[in-house]
């Protein structure tokens, strides 16, 4: 059966090449997709093409590109090597995106993922011109069937003066049915609390909804989602997941965490895929998750039979678990549940629901401050994406590394943080492959005791205790963060001149 029942959209349907005239340079678009799920297969590539042949007529041709988050080479990838991208939003993780971003050919706007949508109706990024978004079927009366992921995209349809479709039909038909998407929205000061209490509950519809006079094209593909595989689980990895998992026990037994634990967010990356396996053969039953990516630890346990709910905004698959689901989609309907970004990052429910929130970070410093961003301060590596709305808001969250970086000539854990995303006051508990320092409840002082002694490497461990010894001397009235300033970036200074820190 086609996937393009409606009469009105299927008179549109044209090729990705026609589809991309509508778009004009200087044009803000939303497209859809959110960490290599549910973004426009082909409009993109057509639209760098466009953009090739302009600027080999040495007219200019550039776009505003806001997304759900991270896409892949045939999005992020092709435009960015074409040149196309000026201004990018709200996060990225594409290799040639970084580098047109880092050399300041790109404007990139970092934000929290659960402020995007908002952001963009309160106005903050100027009116979008253009929605690109790939849904994995068209119903009769004109309503979407979403497919891997939701993100922006219904923010996108609603904004958007003109909108593109892909309908991609390598997703399964089965797909109507996993989405939730909450139309009751409203900008303050005529916000309402939002009545969701559990990760399965539905508080929206399982479509997105387009004025059908806005549609200028529909382009059907046939094309799988980024689906990267995972880096087989190192013994460092290893040893953070069981770090993780004991800390958990250890909640258990204080009566701090009930038996099945909270529901989990588990942040995108291998560390974070390693806990997820980690808890299929640990003693947990009856979990839940309100997270924003699935990726295939979190189906393990699904399937192990330890997970029966989860909550988020979209897949993170290798391309192997993503067979797999695909040709299993119906023995996961009713546990799986896919909701719009601003959703399933929400401050409120995160909140309320007590979040147990597991994120990679690039340093923390001896007084907790986490850096999930930044190489020595200025090179963007992704960007903050969902940590932030999860961290800040959670019951329970850590933040885990390995305690060296490139073959340990970088310690993880340094004086002062080269840049702050997540401050002291929002920390947790930090992880390394050297052991856990529970940071809750503990003053500037205590914490960098603690992060030193069981968070960093040996081989820097006694430096950063000499460091923050003198601080402590060094400051007899300023007892309460020790720092001496400069020294504090001098690990990172150091590296630079002399590629070590
Ligand atoms: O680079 O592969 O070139 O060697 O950073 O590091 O150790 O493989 O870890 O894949 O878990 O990523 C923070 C980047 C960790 C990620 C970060 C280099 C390291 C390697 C990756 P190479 P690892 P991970 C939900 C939550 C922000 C967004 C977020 C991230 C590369 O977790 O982007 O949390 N987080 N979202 O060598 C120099 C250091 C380094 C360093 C690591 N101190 N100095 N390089 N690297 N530490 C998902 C979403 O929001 C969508």
């Amino acid at each position: 059966m086609s996937r393009i029942r409606c009469p009105i959209l299927s008179t549109k349907v044209v090729t990705a090449q026609q589809a991309v005239t509508h778009i004009q340079s200087g044009d803000r678009v939303g497209m859809s997709g959110f960490t290599g799920a549910g973004y426009p297969k082909k409009v993109p590539g057509a639209l760098a093409e466009r953009a090739k042949e302009a600027h080999g007529r040495n007219e200019d041709f550039g776009i505003d590109l806001w997304t759900g988050a991270s896409t892949a080479p045939e999005l992020d990838g092709v435009l960015a090597e074409a040149g196309v991208l000026r201004r990018r939003l709200p996060f990225q993780s594409d290799p040639a995106l970084r580098r047109a971003i880092n050399s300041g050919l790109t404007e990139y706007v970092d934000t929290h993922l659960s402020h995007s949508a908002q952001q963009a109706w309160f106005g903050f990024y100027g009116p979008l011109n253009v929605a690109v978004v790939e849904v994995s079927a068209i119903l009769p009366n004109g309503l979407l069937v979403p497919s891997s992921s939701v993100g922006n995209s219904k923010t996108w349809l609603d904004l958007a003066d003109i909108v593109i479709l892909e309908v991609n039909k390598w997703h399964p038909r089965a797909y109507e049915g996993f989405h939730d998407v909450y139309y009751g929205t409203r900008l303050p000061p005529g916000r309402r609390p939002l009545q969701l209490l559990d990760p399965l509950q539905r508080i929206g519809d399982p479509y997105l909804r387009v004025d059908p006079h806005k549609v200028v094209a529909v382009v059907e593909t046939n094309a799988p989602d980024r689906n990267l595989p995972f880096k087989d689980s190192d013994d460092g990895s290893r040893a953070m997941a069981d770090h993780v998992v004991d800390f958990l026990r250890h909640e258990v037994s204080h009566n701090r965490l009930p038996e099945n634990l909270l529901p989990l967010q588990s942040g995108v990356g291998n560390v974070a895929n390693a806990v997820m396996k980690n808890l299929t053969h640990s003693e947990f039953e009856g979990l839940t998750a309100y997270t924003e990516v699935i990726q295939d630890g979190m189906l393990d346990l699904i399937d192990a039979g330890k997970l029966s709910a989860v909550s988020a905004t979209s897949f993170s698959l290798s391309a192997e678990r993503a067979a797999h689901f695909n040709q299993h989609i119906e023995s996961y309907k009713g546990r799986i549940l896919l909701r719009a970004q601003e959703i399933s990052n929400h401050p409120e429910i995160i909140r309320r629901l007590g979040i147990i929130a597991i994120n990679g970070m690039v340093e923390a410093d001896i007084y907790g401050n986490v850096n999930s961003t930044h190489v020595m301060g200025s090179t963007i590596i992704n960007g903050i994406g969902g940590s932030g709305d999860f961290a800040r808001n959670a019951f329970l969250n850590f933040f885990v590394s390995p305690s060296t970086a490139k073959h340990g000539v970088i310690s993880a854990i340094v004086p002062f943080a080269s840049h702050v995303d997540h401050t002291e006051h929002d920390t947790h508990v930090l992880v390394t492959e050297q052991g856990v320092a529970d940071l809750r409840g503990l003053s500037p002082t205590a914490r960098a005791r603690k992060v030193i002694h069981r968070c960093a490497h040996p081989a820097y461990r006694d430096r950063l205790q000499d460091y923050f010894d003198r601080a402590v001397a060094a400051h007899p009235h300023g007892q309460h963060t020790p720092h001496l300033l400069r020294e504090a970036l001098s690990w990172h200074e150091h590296f630079q001149e002399h590629g070590q820190m």
